[in-house]
């Protein structure tokens, strides 16, 4: 195996023995297989029209097999292989279709540029055998390769946020088409730096394209999230937690507990969810319980109650609550019970976990108090008259993006002391789950605005991108970067690379990433976003407090 598409990467080189995450070597060699059976399918579909695509679900199929390759997702070798067989057989239907309609010669040519062209033996073993060995590094050159890697982690994200808006009924031809023609660019061996940067460019115009549809989705289904005090202590009934990003596996939940004497709980990214009104009408929606995604060892333990994972963070799962976890979606774990797919037009069946919650006890409690939730963008915007006014006279003299992810590694808390560290007239604004480094410190408000906004999910970072257009428009300025506005961004997966890749395509120049720099970005590649985004890593909470700082006052 060889992967280095997070963070956390062994060496800040590559994962090559097991993942760090804790994904096998089977499983690692498995996901490049099915990115290499998506490739070609992503080859053959751009040969046909949307409709006939539809027929056969080929968008919808591409983007959830992405999806399944995320850091952190499914560790499944048994599910993975399912989804390589389908992706094949799919990419069958099209190749026959083809030949039929233009002949073999024609799709002999398609097949020559493709990693995995042919109908190929879908025995568990053989395809084992035939992941065998790195695609990662099969570009030679490491500038090419890095793009390739790039653009694709930038996919991959799409991919996620695209599969949440499709739960929902909201698809975009456009997001598809572009992931189609990536990811076709990526098997090319003649793709050269400046085409690669700029579909890299693209990935992230199409990023801030489907973080729209995204968020049309959920505001459209659940209204738009208003700020909302959320509760960080228990109750006494039974729980079930909820963790991931997906809304929809919320929504079915949270009707189906509805006057059973179970509560639910959220986790980690579903955090967020407590401050849709469509979620906060139900009495059994408690608080949300434990902090950030890498914690769940010692969280999920002392839950006592089911818990449920719709997408990632998911970590290998300890005995001390192996049998209380359920997947459902794309997640995956062997040996972990697995909640099967909508049937047409019905909800998903989580009466096992219902079932399983009325027979245990209650949760531990972890903390008491509540934390401020619901800055999106509409909440915000509806302030904006406050926002501005506190800009203008002073009292607010900065914002610090510190949207992202949070991690294992101890030097993240870097994050925890620069937000403790910032001065009091500065608002930070986050999305993702980076805000749990700060989110329950105390840091007060500026004139009533909570010096920390949560805008939501890591998705949700385009309502940070609309708070700062409206600010800027508000400013009658010509360019974001007039704003005062700093950008300190931590990263983990390939999601965060969507968001940063969105934040670059709207010209946002200087941003800061940490803890460390992408393994995957060559130093070559690492130049040119120096040089055209003065992208800079992050170092010393106090030098790069004092940095912004000094940013903001030149733009005054
Ligand atoms: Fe975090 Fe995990 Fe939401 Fe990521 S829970 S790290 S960027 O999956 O997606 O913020
Ligand atoms: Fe390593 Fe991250 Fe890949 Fe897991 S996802 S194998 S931790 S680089």
């Amino acid at each position: 195996m060889f992967c280095f598409q997070c963070q956390e990467t062994a060496g800040n080189t590559g994962c090559t023995r097991k993942g760090v995450c804790g994904k096998t070597d089977q499983v690692s060699n498995l996901q490049d297989l099915l990115v290499d059976s998506l490739r070609t399918l992503a080859v053959f579909a751009l040969e046909f029209s949307d409709d006939a695509l539809a027929e056969e679900d080929v968008d919808v199929h591409i983007i959830k097999g992405l999806f399944v390759t995320v850091t952190n997702v499914n560790f499944d070798a048994s599910r993975i292989r399912e989804y390589i067989r389908d992706t094949r057989k799919k990419r069958d239907v099209l190749r026959k279709t083809l030949i039929e309609s233009h002949g073999p010669e024609y799709v002999d040519r398609l097949d020559m540029r493709l990693p995995d062209p042919y109908p190929s033996d879908s025995d568990a073993e053989q395809m084992d055998l035939q992941s065998e060995g790195s695609t990662v590094l099969r570009d030679e050159d490491e500038d090419i390769r890095s793009l390739k890697e790039l653009l694709l982690y930038g996919l991959k994200g799409i991919a996620a946020y695209a599969d949440h808006a499709s739960v929902l009924g909201n698809k975009n031809n456009e997001i598809f088409m572009f992931t189609k023609k990536a990811l076709a660019a990526t098997t090319d061996k003649n793709a050269g730096a400046d085409m690669l940067l700029d579909l890299v460019m693209e990935c992230g115009s199409t990023a801030v394209s489907t973080m729209v549809l995204l968020d049309q989705a959920n505001t459209g289904a659940y209204g738009h999230p208003e700020p909302t005090r959320v509760e960080l202590g228990v109750r006494n009934n039974p729980g079930i937690l909820i963790s991931g990003h997906d809304l929809k596996d919320l929504e079915e939940l949270l009707e189906q507990t509805s006057g059973k004497g179970v509560d639910v709980y959220t986790h980690g990214e579903m955090l967020p969810a407590q401050s849709y009104p469509a979620f906060k009408k139900y009495d059994h929606f408690a608080g949300n319980y434990g902090g950030s995604w890498y914690l769940q060892g010692k969280e999920f333990a002392s839950f006592n109650g089911p818990i449920l994972m719709t997408t990632n963070c998911l970590v290998p799962p300890k005995d001390t609550y192996r049998d209380r976890l359920f997947t459902t979606g794309l997640v995956g774990f062997e040996n972990v019970q697995h909640i099967p797919d909508r049937e047409a037009g019905k909800p998903k069946d989580f009466s096992r976990i219902v079932e399983m919650a009325a027979g245990c006890d209650a949760p531990e409690q972890l903390e008491e108090g509540q934390i401020p939730a619901g800055f999106a963008h509409n909440a915000v915007i509806s302030m904006a008259d406050t926002v501005i006014e506190a800009v203008k006279n002073g009292s607010i003299r900065q914002f610090v993006v510190m949207a992202g992810c949070d991690g294992r590694m101890p030097s993240r808390k870097y994050f925890e002391d620069v937000a403790g560290g910032l001065p009091g007239d500065t608002v930070i604004l986050t999305a993702g789950c980076a805000k749990y480094r700060y989110n329950k410190l105390q840091l007060g408000d500026i004139d009533g605005i909570p010096r920390v906004l949560d805008a939501g999910q890591c998705n949700d970072s385009y309502s940070l991108v609309k708070i700062a257009l409206a600010l800027k428009d508000a400013f009658g300025l010509d360019d974001i970067n007039q704003l005062p506005i700093a950008y300190d961004i931590a990263w983990y997966e390939q999601k965060a690379v969507t968001v940063l890749l969105a934040l670059l395509s709207l010209g946002v120049k200087g941003i800061r990433l940490g803890p460390t720099l992408p393994a995957f970005v060559s130093p070559g590649v690492l130049n040119v976003l120096v040089e055209k985004f003065d992208i800079k890593p992050t170092t010393t909470p106090g030098a790069d407090i004092n940095e912004m700082l000094d940013l903001a006052e030149d733009k005054r």
